[in-house]
């Protein structure tokens, strides 16, 4: 009797786990000591007078130990990233999985946890695509605390501001995406923090 028991038990959590396989995929939860430079875990920066700072908290954050904080200031003109993913300007800024090993297909979009405060900015989460091609999708911080944010693929528009010179510029979104980007939009500047971004299981 005990040992049909056990077997149940072992069933039901064999049921669990495969279900759990079904689930969306954590691919950065931003864990690892956040710093920039050629050595750095976030390649972050701005230009043409626009500022950006990038650190962990501890104490506002969805999941694990801490966020990602973004501190901005965004002027006319001006411009900014705060990246994570491969192929970028840093050496240690890998997602939790290397893009070829992620069956693209069984996902319909990015999602990531964001802690608005009702600031009106408008955020461009950017992600790059085989061919380097910029993909760009809007998001508005018209909400407090922590919201889920989904970004379906089909909704992200190849960047017609700029794009990298290697980009293939095909308007093809090419799989695997290698990596992702912030950008608060000018004319802006507070704070807002971002945690555990996931790929979202069809
Ligand atoms: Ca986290
Ligand atoms: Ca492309």
């Amino acid at each position: 009797m005990k040992n049909i028991y056990a077997g149940f038990i072992f069933l039901i959590t064999l049921t669990i786990s495969s279900f759990a396989q079904a689930e969306d995929l954590l691919i950065d939860d931003f864990e690892v000591l956040l710093s920039g430079g050629k050595e750095g875990t976030v390649d972050f920066g701005s230009g043409n007078g626009s500022r950006v700072q990038v650190v962990a908290d501890r104490e506002v954050k969805y999941s694990g130990e801490q966020s990602i904080k973004i501190i901005y200031e965004a002027v006319a003109g001006g411009y900014m990233w705060v990246a994570r993913g491969f192929g970028l300007d840093v050496n240690n800024s890998s997602w939790l999985i290397t893009p070829e090993k992620i069956d693209w297909p069984n996902y319909y979009g990015f999602s990531f946890y964001m802690y608005g405060s009702n600031s009106k900015t408008k955020i461009a989460f950017d992600i790059k695509d085989d061919g380097n091609e910029m993909w760009r999708f809007i998001i508005e911080d018209n909400f407090k605390g922590w919201k889920r944010i989904i970004c379906p693929f089909k909704e992200f528009f190849a960047r017609f501001d700029w794009q990298p010179d290697n980009s293939d510029r095909n308007l093809n979104l090419d799989f695997p995406i290698k990596s992702f980007q912030f950008e608060p939009l000018p004319e802006a500047k507070g704070i807002v923090y971002f945690d555990k971004v996931e790929l979202v299981r069809k």
